[in-house]
């Protein structure tokens, strides 16, 4: 399994994943903020040109909500998911499309301080979004209840970044289902696969 990455983009959602299935994992860098994702090789594995995206002896998935979908069916052992046939198929499909559907477009939104149409654009607005994910924890730890997904991999990361734009106040049952999730063995030890690779740039340089 091959991860194309970066430190401190997306990818880091990916890492996390990986490191929650215990699969193995190879790195392969693209350095974004040099301009390697416009290359040719890199075009025929995402059209997008974006990180994450992964390589599966052949078979390519980009875009992170697809990423996480993707390693959830393909290590079901690692109860990422929710498996066709489960009644939590639905709502963990729902949580997993939310946040690039809805939680980054509204962040994004709010952060260049455009102002849209909440009726007519398809992820409201931040104050919607907020809503809603206050109801779902409402009913467990978790998006599913009492089990961790990838949906809330994919939600509390982002999350973690709308709270250090500080775009949403972290206070409350939101603030604590974040904390819940960084405090995965899983999440630790990507940050210290993210650390190592922010330290071997530095010494690069
Ligand atoms: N919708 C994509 C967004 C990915 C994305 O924007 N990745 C950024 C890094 S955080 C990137 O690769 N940017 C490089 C570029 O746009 O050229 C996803 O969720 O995977």
């Amino acid at each position: 399994m091959k991860l194309y990455y970066w430190p401190k983009t997306r990818a880091f959602r990916a890492l996390w994943m990986l490191e929650e299935t215990g699969a193995p994992y190879e790195l392969a860098h693209v350095n974004i903020r040099a301009g390697e994702q416009d290359t040719t090789n890199f075009h025929q594995v995402n059209p997008m040109c974006k990180l994450p995206a992964l390589d599966d002896d052949g078979v390519q998935v980009a875009e992170s909500g697809a990423v996480l979908l993707y390693l959830a069916d393909r290590f079901p052992a690692a109860m990422l998911g929710a498996p066709v046939g489960d009644p939590l198929r639905g709502r963990f499909l729902q949580w997993l499309f939310f946040t690039p559907g809805c939680l980054e477009p509204a962040m994004a939104e709010k952060m260049t301080g455009a102002s849209g149409n909440s009726f007519s654009f398809g992820w409201g607005n931040l104050e919607r979004v907020k809503a809603a994910i206050d109801q779902a924890l409402g009913e467990g730890d978790w998006l599913l209840g009492e089990r961790f997904s990838a949906a809330d991999l994919l939600l509390a990361s982002t999350l973690q970044i709308a709270f250090v734009a500080k775009l949403l106040d972290p206070a409350g049952r939101i603030g604590e289902y974040v904390e819940r999730a960084m405090a995965r063995e899983a999440h630790s030890r990507a940050v210290a696969v993210e650390q190592r690779e922010i330290g071997a740039l530095k010494s690069a340089r």
